[in-house]
């Protein structure tokens, strides 16, 4: 089979954002599109040849002609082998799971995580490195400056292969092993935590709920909550993935997962809730009415570390990003483990993991996880949960509360404005910019200002160092206020203003957060001046 070398030219707009490259559908359908971001992708991992590279998708609209594509141009670009999961699919932890198992030089995943997919909706394509992590920014800045002076790519001339059932076989010089998505994924966990001590507990009055949003983890549910763990047929709804992901948002939150918040809020609700993203690597945690936030389960978890048995040992540190409370920080300290602060994204999380540094990780953006692998993990962070409940007999609402009296409670929202025109979204951004040199001092809200800056991230590991991570202002009582623009939009900006206030007053922790954090709010409203600006009065969604 004849390699083809076919001529292109740069398209302007293939800077990957916080996670991949994001962008609609009929933007990655036009001529040339997705091959020039591939093989920019290959032209920033010059030492590919002969090695495996791991390839699978969370299975929306164009995830089965996108994986033909890029099966073709990795023959054409001297890979050894490609492991493609059955389908073309494999969520995200299980990528980073098979590059690790394996010994793989990296991993491509097809998806735009907890957007909307479908012929008008979004696609994604992000690269994974050795380590199983996000590629750090050098590789997605070379694989940028790739994709700007692309002239041409490689490409075998063949037809599409059958990737609908397990096994092995050539394309060209290259070999590709078709794979279950879900076993080595499953064998992992099963590694990691007591399985038989999770079986009693499905075995007894405990009942539990599991919404997959029609996305990628129906099928690792099915197989470890239902078939492994003996969660009655049913636990798992919505587990079948489809292209458009029911028309949805498979966003696990509780304005996108909203049957599912509804169910464990009503009466006679599962003791247990959980949800989790396109591409399988966020979660949502709920117990019988009752939310976590996920800077409380990062905090809950860290706490509880030592009920499973991969972290029996205690753990080595705790990382979260910037703009997530402080809570997981409160139990770092009490254990007299060390913390850090990254920016947003996992990739940050990437070097702190493999200097063994952290054992835990999480964002606000309901992501956690851990050094089993190299990016954040929904039916992980289920697997901790259930794990804590079985250990400690108690319900999650007691779980939690229990934390809070002990550490403090942070309350915690986040308000996105989305879709706003990207020039106010800079303009945003840029006026509360200029005004931070002299916020410190000031008093707003009755709280004063003790910082106000523009985040940068000295990486401790690599020197690296990221600027503009998102505007900060710390107040001397603890209190935080950020502002960040979304990298993984496809339209516009969305603007996302971050609040947090501790309160350690058991008495006081049982309020409504917007009830507790409005004069934060305000302060966020008034200093974006996102009403004036854009006649937004409230936020599209809150979390
Ligand atoms: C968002 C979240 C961030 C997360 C990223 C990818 O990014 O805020 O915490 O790492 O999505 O998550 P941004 O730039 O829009 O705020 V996922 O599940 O899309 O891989
Ligand atoms: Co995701």
């Amino acid at each position: 089979m004849a390699v083809l070398q076919i001529a292109t030219r740069p398209f302007a707009d293939q800077r990957p954002g916080t996670s991949g490259l994001r962008k609609k559908v009929k933007v990655f359908q036009q001529p040339h599109y997705l091959e020039n971001f591939v093989q920019s992708i290959f032209n920033a991992i010059p030492d590919r040849a002969g090695k495996t590279l791991v390839l699978g998708g969370d299975g929306r609209f164009y995830n089965r002609e996108a994986i033909q594509v890029i099966l073709r141009m990795a023959a054409g670009n001297g890979w050894g082998k490609v492991i493609v999961g059955r389908g073309g699919l494999f969520s995200t932890p299980a990528v980073s799971t098979v590059i690790r198992a394996r010994g793989a030089h990296g991993g491509i995943i097809l998806s735009a995580s907890h957007n909307a997919g479908g012929p008008d909706q979004d696609f994604g394509i992000k690269y994974n490195t050795a380590n199983g992590g996000p590629a750090p920014e050098q590789i997605t800045d070379a694989i940028w400056t790739a994709s700007r002076s692309i002239q041409g790519y490689q490409i075998l001339d063949g037809a599409d292969v059958d990737i609908d059932h397990a096994a092995t076989f050539w394309l060209g010089d290259m070999q590709i092993e078709v794979c279950d998505p879900v076993a080595e994924y499953a064998e992992l966990m099963a590694r990691i935590f007591d399985f038989d001590a999770l079986k009693q507990l499905m075995q007894g009055s405990f009942r539990m709920r599991f919404d997959a949003l029609h996305a990628i983890t129906g099928p690792y549910a099915h197989e470890i909550f239902e078939k492994q763990l003996g969660a009655p047929a049913g636990t798992v709804v919505n587990g079948t993935p489809l292209t458009d992901f029911g028309g949805g948002h498979p966003d696990p939150n509780l304005v996108y997962a909203k049957p599912l918040a509804d169910e464990l809020f009503a009466e006679n609700a599962p003791d247990f809730g959980a949800a989790s993203d396109g591409d399988g690597d966020r979660n949502m945690i709920l117990g019988r009415h009752f939310f976590v936030t996920p800077s409380d389960s990062l905090a809950v978890l860290a706490a509880h570390a030592t009920a499973i048995p991969a972290y029996r040992q205690g753990l080595k540190g705790i990382a979260r990003s910037m703009p997530t409370s402080q809570a997981a920080d409160v139990v770092a300290e009490a254990l007299g483990i060390a913390h850090y602060e990254t920016p947003t994204g996992w990739k940050f999380f990437g070097n702190l993991l493999d200097a063994g540094k952290i054992t835990f990780c999480g964002e606000e953006s309901f992501g956690t996880g851990s050094d089993h692998i190299r990016e954040k993990d929904g039916i992980w962070a289920v697997l901790a949960w259930l794990s804590v409940i079985a250990h400690t007999g108690q319900p999650v609402a007691e779980i939690v509360t229990r934390h809070w009296q002990r550490f403090g409670r942070h309350y915690y929202t986040r308000h996105d404005y989305e879709n706003l025109p990207a020039e106010i979204g800079e303009q945003i951004m840029h006026s509360i910019a200029a005004q931070l040199p002299v916020l410190p001092g000031q008093t707003l809200a009755g709280r004063e200002i003790l910082i106000a800056d523009d985040f940068a991230y000295a990486d401790p590991i690599d020197g690296s160092v990221s600027a503009h991570q998102g505007l900060r202002l710390l107040f001397a009582d603890g209190a935080r206020l950020i502002f960040r623009l979304s990298g993984t939009g496809t339209e516009g900006a969305t603007l996302r203003i971050y609040h947090e206030h501790l309160e350690k007053d058991p008495l006081r922790q049982h309020q409504d957060p917007q009830r507790t954090l409005r004069d934060l709010i305000q302060v966020g409203r008034n200093l974006s001046r996102i009403e004036t600006l854009t006649g937004r009065k409230a936020p599209t969604v809150i979390t």
